[in-house]
């Protein structure tokens, strides 16, 4: 394989994702740190040569580029047990993968971010105005996990695949984001499961 870069803000629970991945599977990883809260991501060099969306994670193969968290993992794994077999089981996986960018992230990872990192007071009248809504998203997105969990150890099959990897990410740290994870007990069981499996590494 060829040399692989993760362009990354350390704080980041996407970009967690991609090293959690790379653990699990024994795959070096070299890292280049970036601080998204100074716009490090936003400079004409970043945009040019990295990402033209602005955003990491974004990881390099060789000298090529692939933004997109989730994207980022399924090139790491594919081939390798954390992709189920099977058709059904693969849509499955990508079903939740989906449904974290779509309910889960921009609700429990941005609550974290604007409550955790840039702080409640200095929130704009806009982001303030979305507190609500994204804490009752949120609360359904946990609960929803928690529903699915019952009576299974993992999201998809039998076993951990991309599918648990990318929502273990911004779950084991919602609390920072005002969740409370003892209100989801199977969520709670699965989050420790995941954190004993061979080669885990924490977000630190
Ligand atoms: N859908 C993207 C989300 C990427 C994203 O939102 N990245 C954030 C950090 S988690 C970022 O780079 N923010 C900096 C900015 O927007 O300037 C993924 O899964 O990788």
């Amino acid at each position: 394989m060829d040399k692989l870069i993760l362009h990354e803000d350390a704080r980041s629970g996407n970009c967690y994702k991609i090293r959690l991945t790379a653990a699990l599977l024994g795959l070096p990883l070299e890292r280049k740190n970036y601080d998204i809260m100074n716009g490090e991501t936003r400079t004409p060099e970043f945009l040019a040569e990295v990402n033209a969306n602005g955003r990491i994670p974004v990881l390099q193969v060789g000298d090529r580029f692939l933004p997109e968290s989730n994207a980022a993992c399924w090139y790491l794994a594919e081939g390798s047990p954390l992709i189920p077999a099977g058709r059904w089981d693969q849509a499955d996986m990508l079903r939740w993968m989906f449904w974290e960018q779509y309910n889960h992230e921009p609700n429990i990872a941005t609550l974290r971010f604007w409550l955790y990192f840039v702080g409640e007071a200095n929130l704009t009248d806009a982001q303030r105005l979305q507190l609500p809504a994204k804490r009752a998203a949120g609360e359904d997105a946990l609960e929803l996990m928690d529903e699915h969990l019952e009576g299974r150890e993992w999201f998809v099959g039998s076993g951990p695949t991309l599918a648990d990897v990318s929502l273990y990410a911004y779950t084991h740290v919602c609390e920072a984001g005002g969740f409370r994870l003892d209100d989801h007990p199977n969520v709670c069981a699965w989050l420790r499961r995941a954190a004993a499996l061979p080669g885990f590494v924490p977000m630190g």
